[in-house]
């Protein structure tokens, strides 16, 4: 790794400010590496994007979506053609640039232009992100010259909406995603059920969103998605590189289907709608075959939208589903997500029951979580199960920055911008036994009992998701000092953007 942070573009001494960074030493995620070098490119009033011959009409639509971002930036034209002889913007399938893998990219930008490479088209939609990182905030500008080769330390980089506890419409988190995507965080989780709302259409359980989508925390009126909303989203965020994993939560946290059927409570007696917070009340009828009917219809026409190759079925705090209980419900649910042609994710706990082969386990643990808790965790990652990565001390976007923050909560306790970035997932388990190679991933998410806005979403999850993406995507060696004047950096970035984000006393913000 040869970072060449350069130096200061225009630092003033003695102003008192801290000097600017130069453009390659601003990139988020940082590069695997990167050095600058020679002339730049001037992006202007004649500058093209070319995306072929031979790039295929996916290479088009990565060269199509890059021009509609650097077009609203630098307020240039930058017509999309084909051809990729000449100066210009040029995007290159290249299954010969090395190193790179399945996401990773080469940039080379010098007085005739900047050459995005890379395998695949993920690759060149995460290089133009880089790219336009290198551009001025708004107008046109100068590309440095220089040249990157960059590829992402973990295959999973994560974050998490809960709808249901708010409802959240498609349209608000098509902005997250776009948000997202620029920082190269390539997987939305959704959470899409729980005790306070049921968010999504299923055509076989109508009543699930059109009775048990109306509440939410507080007693607004909640709401829920119609599978073409779903659709849509799921392929906005797909053409952006990002994979959507639905969570259908279960055994526990079922209390608005449990509203909305009564034949799935055991003594077979619909509950009332839930809006208060508690967890850990609600249980599916283990013992009831008109159970996994439900399961298996959910789960079939959840799989039937879903591209991606997972399907998360929760089983966190299951409180109310005896323990061997809870080991059974759970053989067969997953047996369902694999008949469907799925992998599981589940929250940690399924570590505690019979994870099956192949199935992912997304850690959620912090400092005090019981050794032995780790240890089920450990031996599950030591058998094979790929580990997701979301210590709720580090990077639940739902924790409060500090006693100042508004929404939110602290049970895991206050997470800084610097706690949230300043860990390394390749050894956070170690000492109970995970290798790093156990590690797929990592995931920031956002719990939403106090969200119930854009505006406090964002300010939530910007700007420590940016650590997530950095933790995710870079292989450091991180010095928190030198994160913190990068994220100052992209203070106008996210400006310009509207982004709401928490100007956070740790970051030195200009
Ligand atoms: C724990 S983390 C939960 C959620 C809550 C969250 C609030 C997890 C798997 N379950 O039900 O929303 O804490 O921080």
């Amino acid at each position: 790794v040869s970072c060449a942070s350069s130096p200061a573009a225009d630092a003033r001494p003695g102003d008192g400010r801290p000097a600017a960074l130069a453009p390659y030493a601003q990139l988020l995620p940082a590069p695997a590496s990167a050095r600058a070098a020679g002339p730049g490119y001037a992006v202007g009033p004649g500058t093209v994007i070319r995306t072929g011959p031979g790039g295929g009409e996916e290479v088009r639509r990565v060269g199509e979506l890059l021009a509609e971002q650097l077009r609203a930036s630098s307020g240039l034209p930058l017509p999309v053609v084909d051809g990729a002889a000449g100066d210009g913007i040029r995007l290159r399938l290249d299954e010969g640039a090395g190193g790179t893998g399945a996401e990773g990219y080469r940039l080379e930008a010098g007085p005739g232009g900047v050459t995005l490479s890379a395998r695949t088209p993920a690759g060149l939609f995460h290089a133009g992100q880089t790219l336009s990182q290198l551009l001025p905030v708004t107008g046109p500008g100068t590309v440095p010259g220089g040249e990157i080769t960059d590829a992402p330390r973990f295959a999973y980089r994560g974050a998490m909406l809960d709808i249901a506890r708010h409802h959240f419409t498609a349209e608000q988190v098509k902005r997250y995603v776009d948000q997202l995507a620029r920082y190269k965080v390539n997987t939305l989780h959704l959470h899409l059920t729980d005790d306070q709302g049921w968010r999504i259409a299923i055509d076989s359980w109508p009543r699930l969103a059109e009775y048990g989508g109306g509440s939410e925390v507080g007693g607004g009126p909640g709401g829920y998605w119609t599978k073409d909303q779903y659709r849509d989203l799921v392929a906005y965020a797909g053409e952006r590189y990002v994979d959507v994993v639905p969570e259908i939560d279960m055994p526990g946290h079922v209390n608005a289907a449990q509203a909305s059927y009564p034949e799935l409570n055991c003594d077979g007696k619909a509950r009332e709608r839930y809006t208060g917070t508690k967890v850990g009340f609600s249980s599916l009828c283990v013992a009831s075959e008109r159970t996994y009917e439900f399961v298996d219809d959910v789960l079939g026409e959840l799989a039937e939208l879903t591209p991606g190759r997972y399907l998360h079925i929760g089983g966190d705090e299951a409180h109310s589903t005896p323990a061997a209980d809870y080991a059974a419900f759970m053989d067969r649910a997953q047996r369902v997500v694999a008949r469907h042609g799925k992998t599981v994710v589940a929250w940690h706990q399924l570590a505690t029951a019979r994870p099956a082969p192949g199935a992912v386990l997304q850690y959620w643990g912090h400092d005090k979580t019981a050794a032995s808790e780790k240890a089920a965790v450990a031996a599950a990652a030591k058998a094979g199960h790929p580990l997701v990565l979301s210590p709720a001390d580090r990077l639940y976007l739902d924790m409060k920055y500090d006693a100042a923050t508004g929404p939110g909560l602290a049970w895991a306790g206050f997470v800084p911008v610097r706690r949230a970035y300043d860990w390394d997932p390749g050894t956070h388990l170690a000492a109970a036994g995970v290798p790093e190679s156990a590690v797929l991933g990592v995931e920031a998410p956002l719990w939403t009992e106090t969200i119930a806005n854009r505006a406090d979403l964002e300010l939530m999850a910007f700007p420590r998701v940016l650590g997530l993406a950095e933790l995710g995507w870079s292989r450091g060696p991180r010095d928190w000092a030198e994160y913190g004047r990068r994220v100052a950096a992209h203070g106008p970035r996210l400006d310009a953007q509207h982004i709401a984000y928490y100007r956070a006393p740790d970051v030195p913000w200009t």
